[in-house]
């Protein structure tokens, strides 16, 4: 570490009262209100005088869902302090908002001067993951990289090549690390043959295919801030005071908008998350993996209390019962016979049937199903974590049945069942060409195509765009991600697939840090941070409130690090595509120009110049509140869905006809209707009786994923454990702090317990996105989640599946 460095980093770890007062964070409101940082009235202690110091608008740009600006302070070339956005009101009612930096984004100064960051290219001399680097300069990367995609593309063509998954700067319009064909990385291959690409994202792949068939594209639901207009909010697993905390302040919209309509709130959750915290009226710990089953008893309890919109269902929905029952639909496979027993399995979906499948008392089950069904409006709610699951599709769609039964779609106070949504600016990309290859793998299956790629088919492994692959995946551009280790599924299975250079031939990471996945890479190209350049950022969650900020650029590059427009631009030289890469701009100039196209879209915002010196523009959803399906509820023969009957598919005949035709594994499902179905690692596998817990993730208030994973005062504000409920902790004789080892037959990870009433029994959680720290023997010491779960793609996105899996946990000590 240079000098520089260790100054700026080590004093503010042991300034007084910073990690006191941030480790009550436990306690939301610590967590989510303007926090103004500790480090911030420290660091005004050597605060320089104003005139030394020029402030810069930057931004956090990382994949939160929110997009925070920030101010640099900026003395004698350096960051020494980092504030928040300073314009707008602290009322969420008013259309002028603060759009204010959680503790990650404050702790910035602390990821530019990080000790991992990346100095200059390397090129790796040991075996992938070990970590073992030389220094090369930027021109031998590039001929490296020129080379490989040379020989590659003459012996495999442009498929074998893949943009891996990576959101680190998702909120960049420039520097834009994902979808793959929004980036820089995409316009320099489609300049030169294309390559192969993705679909589906490990957010949300099961619910956004899944709610498809029900809604017709992409489900929406009403802004938070609509719940002002809410009797009662179910919350299906949505935990939006760790996922969205900061930032547009959708947490805040929530808490707000409840408070004057005085709504009741159910959290249905196996965690006592944050956003219950105190606030909710009532928490239901649910079995991970088993919403499908109370949604299925609710509708039971709903039917035979009269308690159903059948009106709402006879108009807007297919197949709720046999009279809107396709005509391809066989006898009795309406949801009504499936609740009722008269479907296929003959079973009556009852209270106490669920109640051992979900662990919801059955008396719990029939009251809360009557409050759903007759208090009216009732907004719900499902977050993305329930659907981060081997069987994520049908569950999502199970919860918008709720929703359906109840007549709560499309009007204001209710709700579709699917996320809170909100309202964007339009705003011109970056234009990347059109891809020459039209192939598409699911973002999950990137480490079947390289082992199996030729295997790989459409109705066996979700290929889009042709039926078969035709070669493996031989060359990975990785930009701004960690999944080429951290992020993904089964480590140790990766990691064993990577191993062999001849399978996939080269790993080009782009990064700022020496991440796990960079540790992999068979060359690194240091990027520059946000800090370093300008940019627009945008697509920020925040209800009614769009914005976008203009980061500027604050310090000059660090190291040799270059940008990512720079190095595209130089290997697009060198390709011979240099002139149609750039087309005569350098990264200003492209600025100028899409903010120019911008304007034309919307003449009404300020010029270029302001925009720079005022650093962000927000803007008001004209129609106030969002309402999901508002125009289909007022008249759904003028505004039909975009489902192939133009109503709610509640019984989907594509999804029967994919369901006949798919080759899946035993016990995989694809259902016309949102059945409920366990999976191979569930409540009620086999394998518990080896692997007894159930491990289910969630989104960490400590970092974005793995960014700020590496920030020391973030690390001890809020800390890696694994949550334990004190029944299984005492079981196994663990106390609460207690270092422990986790295990299954994928591997084993070594944290602290925390042992809490928070976590339902049977079941333990642990926060995605620390740090891969593998010893000699592949043990995890950081509590890397993803040593332990499973490569078992879900049915019909083919996505991720990180929230089910069974373990089983021992004292760390203990033979
Ligand atoms: N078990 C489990 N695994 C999960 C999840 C889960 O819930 N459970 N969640 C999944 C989800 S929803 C997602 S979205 C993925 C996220 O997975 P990723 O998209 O891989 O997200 P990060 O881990 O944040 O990695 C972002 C990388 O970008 C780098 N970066 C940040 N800023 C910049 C920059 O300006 N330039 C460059 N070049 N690099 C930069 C960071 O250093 C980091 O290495 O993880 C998935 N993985
Ligand atoms: N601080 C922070 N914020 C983030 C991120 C981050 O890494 N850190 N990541 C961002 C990204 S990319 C995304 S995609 C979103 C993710 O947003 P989500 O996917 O909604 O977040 P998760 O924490 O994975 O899941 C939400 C809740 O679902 C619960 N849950 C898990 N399984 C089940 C189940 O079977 N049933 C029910 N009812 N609940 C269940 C979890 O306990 C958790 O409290 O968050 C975004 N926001
Ligand atoms: S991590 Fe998210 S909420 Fe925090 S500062 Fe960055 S963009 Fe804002
Ligand atoms: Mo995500």
């Amino acid at each position: 570490m240079n000098n520089k460095l260790k100054q700026l980093l080590t004093p503010s770890l042991t300034r007084r009262g910073f990690i006191k007062s941030s480790s009550a964070i436990g306690g939301l409101a610590a967590a989510t209100s303007a926090i103004s940082l500790p480090f911030k009235s420290a660091q005004a202690e050597t605060k320089p005088q104003a005139n030394d110091e020029k402030v810069v608008w930057s931004a956090c740009t990382v994949n939160c869902g929110s997009r925070c600006p920030l101010r640099m302070h900026v003395v004698d070339g350096e960051i020494k302090w980092v504030d928040a956005d300073n314009t707008g009101k602290d009322d969420y009612a008013n259309k002028d908002v603060q759009v204010r930096a959680c503790l990650r984004g404050r702790s910035m100064r602390r990821r530019v001067y990080n000790p991992d960051r990346l100095k200059y290219p390397m090129k790796r001399v040991g075996k992938r993951g070990e970590g073992k680097f030389k220094r090369i300069s930027w021109d031998e990367a590039y001929t490296e990289i020129v080379n490989s995609l040379d020989h590659i593309k003459k012996q495999y063509g442009n498929e074998a090549i893949y943009l891996n998954y990576g959101t680190g700067t998702l909120g960049g319009t420039v520097t834009k690390s994902w979808p793959p064909g929004s980036t820089l990385i995409a316009r320099l291959m489609n300049l030169t043959g294309g390559y192969l690409n993705h679909y589906g994202d490990y957010s949300t792949a099961q619910i956004a295919k899944g709610l498809s068939y029900t809604y017709g594209g992409w489900a929406n639901g009403n802004s938070f801030s609509d719940t002002e207009n809410s009797k009662l909010i179910v919350q299906f697993g949505n935990n939006p005071a760790e996922t969205r905390m900061s930032g547009g302040g959708l947490i805040h919209h929530l808490i707000e908008s409840k408070e004057k309509s005085n709504a009741r709130m159910i959290m249905i959750d196996p965690r006592y998350n944050d956003t219950a915290a105190g606030r909710e009226d009532q928490w239901i710990p649910i079995k991970p993996g088993t919403d499908a089953a109370l949604i299925a008893a609710m509708a039971h309890v709903m039917i035979k209390e009269d308690l159903v919109d059948q009106e709402f269902l006879d108009t807007y929905c297919i197949g709720y019962d046999e009279k809107t029952l396709p005509a391809s639909a066989p006898a009795n496979s309406d949801y009504k016979s499936y609740i009722l027993g008269l479907g296929e399995d003959g079973i009556e979906k009852t209270p106490e049937w669920a109640a051992p499948i979900t662990g919801i008392p059955a008396d719990i089950i029939i009251k809360t199903a009557r409050e759903i069904g007759s208090t009216k409006p009732c907004a719900i709610y499902q977050g993305w974590g329930l659907q981060r699951t081997q069987n994520g599709e049908i569950a999502s769609r199970a919860i918008a049945m709720l929703a359906l039964l109840t007549g709560n779609l499309g009007i204001h106070g209710g709700g579709s069942g699917a996320r809170e949504s909100d309202y964007n600016i339009p705003f011109v990309r970056f234009p990347t060409l059109e891809n020459p290859v039209k192939t598409a793998i699911s973002m999950f299956l990137w480490t079947d195509a390289i082992v199996r790629g030729p295997e790989m088919t459409a109705t066996r492994d979700g290929v889009r765009g042709k039926d078969k692959l035709d070669v493996p995946i031989k060359f990975i551009w990785n930009y701004a991600g960690n999944c080429v280790i951290n992020q993904h599924s089964d480590i140790n299975r990766t990691h064993d697939i990577l191993q062999d250079d001849k399978a996939c031939e080269m790993i080009v990471v782009i990064d700022n840090h020496m991440t796990s996945s960079a540790k992999y890479a068979d060359i690194i190209l240091p990027d520059l941070t946000t800090s370093e350049q300008a940019d627009f950022c945008m697509d920020g969650k925040a209800a009614n409130m769009p914005y976008f900020i203009f980061a500027d650029k604050a310090i000059e590059p660090q190291f040799e690090a270059r940008s990512i427009y720079q190095i595209c631009s130089d290997l697009a030289e060198r390709m011979g595509v240099g002139p149609a890469f750039t087309e005569g701009r350098d990264q200003e100039g492209w600025l100028r120009h899409l903010y120019a196209e911008t304007l034309k879209l919307d003449p009404t915002m300020p010029d270029f110049e302001t925009v720079r010196q005022q650093g962000i523009v927000k803007r008001s959803d004209p129609n106030g509140h969002y309402v999901a399906y508002q125009a289909f509820r007022a008249d759904p023969v003028n505004n039909p869905l975009n489902t192939p009957s133009g109503k709610v598919e509640i019984y989907s005949e594509e999804l029967a006809r994919i369901a006949a035709e798919w080759e899946l594994p035993e016990g995989d499902v694809i259902h016309p209707l949102p059945i409920y179905v366990s999976t191979s690692e569930g409540w009620d596998s086999p394998l518990r009786d080896k692997y007894p817990l159930q491990l289910t993730g969630f989104h960490f208030k400590a970092r974005c994923h793995s960014t700020y994973g590496n920030v020391d005062v973030l690390k001890q504000a809020a800390q890696q454990e694994m949550w334990i409920n004190p029944v299984d902790a005492e079981r196994r004789g663990i106390k609460n702090g207690d270092r422990i080892k986790i295990f299954n037959d994928r591997g084993e990870v070594r944290i602290n317990a925390k042992v809490t009433p928070r976590m339902m029994p049977g079941v333990v959680a642990l926060g995605e996105g620390a740090w891969y720290a593998p010893d000699g023997n592949k043990v995890d010491h950081n509590g890397s989640i993803n040593v332990l779960t499973s490569q078992h793609p879900s049915p019909l996105a083919k996505g991720n599946p990180q929230h089910t899996n069974l373990v089983e946990v021992q004292l760390a000590n203990k033979a």
